[in-house]
């Protein structure tokens, strides 16, 4: 009756109040439904990604996306499509979705800021608009709007941008110092001799001038293209990029091992995709790990230790069908890093299953592993002796290095990695006299061994980047006492280089030193592990005295293992400072490795290969840390 008696605007008034209402409360119903949608997921994800290991506190995220389809095909690749990408403002996106042009000849890098802008170059919406024409890239590599990628959104997800992007843009470039122009010189003295004597071969013998196959692939020109990158030598990588556009062929009828030819070259060729954004080595890196997959073709799925990239055949060595623990684990960054950019999930299957049947064997000793595993049967074989040096050494790597690139989500990985430090602590520690130097042993049928190889100084750094991801402290106790113990393996040494073995003395003896060395094991491959981890103890800690002790590795290499006409070569012996005995070979990871790490641990830059964004293989290529999913 009331109703009635209003008038039509009163009556308005109200309906309009009403509605005015009702959508009030439809917005405020549905706003406080968010929060709990998002505490929930939240709950879950922690569940996921929150390890179940004592101690573990995770510190730092990751950084990409997790696998996803990148580019499935050649045709979607900008350069090498036939159709014309429609124009977009220049965008620097992920290196893994950059296709740039190589660095230019004229641009001289001047420093090491430089580098960092190759992953971590903001995407500013006002320098976008100025920049719409043409984009100088990190090395002076000018990008035009044409050379851009497709849109993300067609392909890739656009990557989180860490929230430290623009700041790290606004800092100082940082110089370089004289100890990296020291390396840069070195490198430079061993790739003229490479240049000269080797081209486009696996390694140089810088004594006969001459050079050395194992592939047949040019091993140590791939080995060193990130690198060349790295160290700012553009004239050098053109020229090797050169190479490898006309020269490297995979189709070839030729037997590589799988991990070797994993860690070199496919991990070799993704980074330096990952640094340049050149996708030619892209393209290679799919070529060269498609040709790798028939080596899973077994009965156990457990990898054959060679492959016929030309045949598309894989078999065990000659003598038996087993293969190496560290091998067929260790090739899984490289793998999964394939997956993700190709969106060709069978890559990372393939390596995945390897260790996920490698957890649940048995026969491991706490947490340690044997040093072979059978291909029919799957088993571990050659029970029993148990180290951490060679045939063992990157199974212990790789896992926390795959948790890492995975986005610390992977518990199964953690879980064998921190018992087996553990195992390592109570089987294989033990300390010298007399300095008590703590080293890592070997157990062979319940017998402890005072040998360790100088294969374990990777330890310190792995242990270090463990406890950088948040790791118990212990760890980097332990990483600190090796890494004195890896140091004293060269300063101990009448030449200042490390021997390849070394036997430590259990019982103080007058007039004997903590480190014994065998002559068959006297001598020194250039090899990298020692000057790995005093770079990660230093990017750690900061604590000068890392620098010092490897500057004065690389002054012993230069005195005693320096050619002049050209390379670096292996020495016979370390023991005698008047005759070394020159071996006549430099091995590709001493540039691929040594001299890489030599770089950045004179570096003052944590955003040269930043190591919350990038984890290296065990051959020292930097491949980029997943997102979480
Ligand atoms: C390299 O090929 C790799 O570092 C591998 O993990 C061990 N051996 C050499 C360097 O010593």
């Amino acid at each position: 009756k009331k109703w009635k008696q209003l008038s039509r605007l009163q009556r308005s008034i109200i309906l309009f109040l009403f509605a005015f209402l009702a959508v009030c409360g439809v917005i405020s119903y549905t706003s406080m439904e968010e929060p709990w949608k998002s505490l929930t997921n939240k709950s879950l994800d922690e569940q996921r990604t929150e390890p179940e290991i004592p101690g573990l506190k995770l510190v730092n995220p990751a950084v990409l996306p997790a696998p996803q389809k990148a580019v499935a095909n050649t045709g979607d690749y900008p350069e090498l499509s036939t159709q014309k990408q429609p124009k977009l403002p220049h965008v620097r996106r992920s290196t893994s979705d950059l296709h740039i042009k190589p660095p230019r000849r004229d641009v001289r890098l001047k420093t090491q800021h430089d580098a960092r802008r190759t992953v971590e170059e903001p995407v500013q919406a006002d320098k976008e608009k100025k920049m719409e024409k043409t984009v100088i890239s990190w090395r002076g590599a000018v990008i035009e709007p044409d050379q851009s990628t497709e849109p993300p959104s067609s392909k890739i997800k656009e990557p989180e941008k860490p929230s430290s992007v623009e700041a790290e843009a606004q800092k100082e470039p940082v110089p370089i110092n004289e100890r990296q122009m020291a390396v840069i010189e070195a490198f430079r003295h061993a790739w003229k001799g490479y240049k000269d004597f080797a081209w486009g071969h696996d390694e140089l013998k810088p004594l006969s001038k001459s050079y050395s196959e194992w592939f047949g692939l040019g091993l140590t020109l791939i080995d060193a293209l990130d690198t060349m990158w790295i160290l700012g030598l553009k004239e050098e990588f053109e020229e090797a990029r050169k190479w490898v556009a006309n020269d490297l062929v995979f189709d070839k009828n030729v037997d590589v091992n799988l991990f070797e030819s994993t860690i070199r070259i496919l991990g070799g060729l993704l980074s330096t995709y990952h640094l340049s954004g050149d996708s030619l080595f892209l393209e290679k890196a799919k070529d060269i790990g498609n040709r790798l997959m028939p080596a899973f073709k077994t009965p156990s799925k457990i990898p054959y230790s060679d492959v016929n990239i030309g045949r598309g055949t894989a078999h065990p060595p000659r003598w038996t069908s087993d293969s190496t623990v560290a091998e067929v684990t260790s090739i899984q960054l490289e793998f999964r890093e394939l997956s993700r950019l190709t969106g060709d999930e069978k890559f990372q299957k393939a390596v995945d299953e390897v260790m996920k049947h490698v957890h649940t064997l048995s026969g491991k000793n706490d947490g340690l592993v044997p040093m072979f595993i059978n291909t029919n049967s799957g088993q571990f074989t050659h029970l029993s002796v148990y180290t951490l040096g060679a045939r063992a050494d990157s199974y212990y790597e790789y896992l926390l290095k795959q948790w890492i690139q995975g986005g610390k989500k992977e518990n199964e990985l953690l879980e064998d990695y921190m018992r087996a430090i553990e195992g390592v602590k109570k089987h294989l520690l033990q300390r010298s006299q007399p300095k008590k130097l703590t080293f890592v042993g070997e157990l062979a049928h319940g017998h402890f061994s005072a040998k360790m190889d100088h294969l374990v100084c990777f330890l310190p750094g792995t242990l270090a980047l463990g406890a950088h991801n948040g790791l118990t402290a212990d760890h980097m106790k332990l990483a600190e006492a090796l890494i004195e113990t890896c140091y004293q393996m060269y300063a101990q040494v009448e030449t200042g280089l490390s021997p390849e073995i070394v036997h430590f003395n259990l019982h103080a003896q007058k007039g004997h030193k903590d480190v014994e060395i065998k002559p068959a094991d006297r001598h020194n491959l250039l090899r990298p592990e020692t000057v790995e981890s005093l770079f990660y103890m230093y990017r750690f800690t900061g604590d000068k005295k890392y620098q010092d002790w490897g500057w004065e590795i690389l002054q012993n290499f230069n005195k005693y293992t320096r050619v002049p006409t050209g390379g670096y070569t292996s020495i016979n012996n370390v023991q005698n400072p008047s005759n070394p005995e020159p071996r006549d070979k430099m091995e590709s990871f001493f540039l691929g490795e040594t001299l890489k790490y030599m770089f950045l641990l004179f570096s003052d830059d944590i955003d040269l290969i930043n190591l919350d964004k990038y984890v290296f293989n065990t051959e020292a290529h930097p491949l980029p840390i997943w997102v979480p999913a």
